[in-house]
């Protein structure tokens, strides 16, 4: 299906996985494939960073990767 996909959010990512390959499924690459465009998160105290990024329905990155800029957070 071109022109789809779905976000997935990754947590303290601080280098990129190969955009060619799926994205992993673990605890810093949280995949929503239902189309969530929210969630909630535990993280512990402390600085976090956060960056989105869509992957296809095979969860690889398009062609033209959609990334968004990466925030960085602190929970108290
Ligand atoms: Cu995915």
């Amino acid at each position: 299906m071109p022109d789809s996909g779905h976000h997935h959010l990754l947590i303290n990512v601080d280098k990129l996985p190969d955009l060619k390959l799926p994205i992993p499924a673990d605890s810093n690459h949280l995949h929503f494939g239902n189309g969530q465009t929210e969630t909630e998160l535990n993280l512990p105290e402390g600085k976090h960073t956060l960056q989105l990024l869509i992957g296809n329905h095979l969860h690889i990155p398009h062609s033209d990767p959609i990334i968004s800029e990466k925030i960085e957070i602190t929970v108290k």
